[in-house]
């Protein structure tokens, strides 16, 4: 913040200043994946509820639920949800920021610039699982699932040949995922189709520029408890968990 100059400062208040200046959020010194959060939010239908605020006067936080914990029973049980939010999530919360900060003490020339690389590796890890987590407790709702419809069943018949065939990839993807990742259906602004990807920890291989819209998490973490090995099982209760319309809106703000 010490590059803002004052009379900017002054006026404006930190998200306004992102839209206003057109700047990535990491100009400002958050993770750049902020500036897609920030797109997304001019967007008039996005919503904005409690559970999808991440970040609050200046640092990470972690956002309550939108539904208890055994919401989502029987798909997901309720010790996992408990486990998986207040200690897992938070762990990213608190990595995310430290590595923020550790960046910035670089950045001013009081940090260790011979640590850059295990710093930005420490926010690309924990940034991008605050992130997914963001997206994933959202994507989901009690009595989900079904298919999509209008413009995103439109997305995904043109982008994987029909809905069928969008879940066996999507299924197929996230069951395969190597070690500890991610499964995810994201929009992909070159071609403007839609794409199903792995993610591994949380940021590895990726397409960037990719807007992740839909995210199952594949850790054991998220399901060991109830499923122990059975990964395939839990990848199938999650599909009666799925909130479409999250989904559809997010479509809408990343094509818009
Ligand atoms: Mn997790």
């Amino acid at each position: 913040m010490n590059d803002t100059p004052d009379f900017l400062e002054d006026k404006l208040p930190r998200r306004e200043l992102i839209k206003k200046l057109g700047l990535g959020a990491a100009a400002l010194g958050s993770a750049p994946f902020l500036a897609s959060t920030a797109a997304a939010a001019e967007h008039g239908d996005r919503q904005t509820k409690d559970s999808e605020i991440g970040f609050k006067d200046g640092e990470f936080v972690l956002p309550p639920l939108d539904y208890d914990y055994d919401a989502l029973e029987p798909h997901i049980d309720a010790k996992t949800m408990e486990l998986h939010h207040s200690i897992h999530h938070q762990g990213y919360v608190n990595g995310a920021n430290n590595a923020v900060e550790k960046l910035h003490a670089i950045a001013s020339g009081d940090g260790d610039s011979g640590l850059v690389k295990h710093w930005t590796r420490e926010l690309a890890f924990h940034g991008s699982g605050h992130s997914l987590h963001l997206l994933f407790w959202n994507n989901m709702k009690p009595d989900g699932g079904g298919e999509p419809s209008g413009e995103l069943a439109g997305a995904i018949d043109a982008s994987f040949g029909g809905f069928g065939n969008f879940a066996r990839l999507f299924k197929a993807a996230s069951g395969a995922v190597e070690a500890s990742g991610w499964g995810i259906l994201g929009y992909e602004p070159v071609s403007g189709r839609l794409v199903v990807l792995q993610a591994e920890k949380h940021h590895d291989i990726t397409v960037h520029g990719v807007f992740p819209l839909l995210a199952i998490d594949v850790w054991e973490h998220a399901y060991y408890l109830k499923y122990q090995n059975r990964r395939g099982d839990y990848v199938d209760a999650f599909m009666n968990v799925i909130n479409w319309d999250d989904v559809a809106r997010r479509y809408r703000a990343a094509k818009g």
